[in-house]
């Protein structure tokens, strides 16, 4: 797709394959525990934590769907080494999230908080990331109940287990704290460019102790 695109991060171009993964055909349903069922009603998208203000703030499901949109072209690499390449995503910048409800000027990591309390932290600046996007379409499509619907995170240059499925909000945090995977073997920080998939692969200063 396109002509390679060189990116801050050393990230080599979109659509090229990070090592170790192999491309997958269609697009297979990978998470823990069962598919959430979406109720509307219930539904709220939460910001709480180090806010700048110190308040929370919510968004119920047709605020926040009322938000700006945008599409993002990325991959989806798993840490078990599949790789989906090429998908439009379509929904809401993590930027705006940062724009509309800012964090204090302290906030260095997120936790991005999905149903039955799945988790995973960011570094802010992954979190900040141009392509970073909360999304509710991929290729136009509304998502899938098993693939995250009404919210799933892309962090396009991160391995797929940072984008929670069914995402239902962010605390901004003054220090790391490991997520879900993270607590469980996978690396703190996740880049599938370096391979960074296991936590026994971690030297100092890539997160807290486990
Ligand atoms: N809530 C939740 N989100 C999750 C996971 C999970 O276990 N729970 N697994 C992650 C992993 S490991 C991958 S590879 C992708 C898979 O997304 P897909 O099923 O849409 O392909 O979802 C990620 N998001
Ligand atoms: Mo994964």
């Amino acid at each position: 797709m396109g002509q390679p695109v060189e990116r801050e991060s050393g990230e080599a171009a979109q659509s090229e394959l990070p090592p170790g993964q192999r491309i997958q055909r269609g697009w297979p349903v990978t998470h823990y525990g069962p598919v959430p069922k979406f109720r509307p009603e219930r539904w709220e998208f939460r910001v709480f934590g180090a806010t700048a203000d110190g308040e929370k703030q919510c968004w119920n499901h047709d605020e926040f769907t009322a938000l700006p949109h945008t599409t993002v072209v990325a991959d989806l690499h798993c840490v078990t080494k599949f790789s989906m390449l090429g998908a439009e995503w379509g929904g809401v910048p993590a930027r705006t999230i940062l724009d509309i409800a800012p964090p204090a000027p302290a906030v260095t990591h997120v936790m991005v908080w999905a149903e039955y309390g799945f988790s995973s932290n960011l570094r802010l600046a992954d979190f900040a990331a141009e392509r970073t996007i909360f999304a509710t379409h991929k290729d136009g499509e509304l998502l899938t109940a098993e693939h995250g619907f009404p919210l799933r995170l892309v962090v396009p240059h991160l391995y797929a287990w940072k984008g929670p499925k069914w995402v239902r909000g962010v605390e901004y945090m003054t220090a790391d704290r490991r997520g879900f995977w993270e607590e469980r073997g996978y690396h703190n920080l996740g880049d599938p460019w370096r391979e960074q998939r296991y936590s026994y692969q971690e030297v100092p200063g890539d997160g807290p102790d486990l």
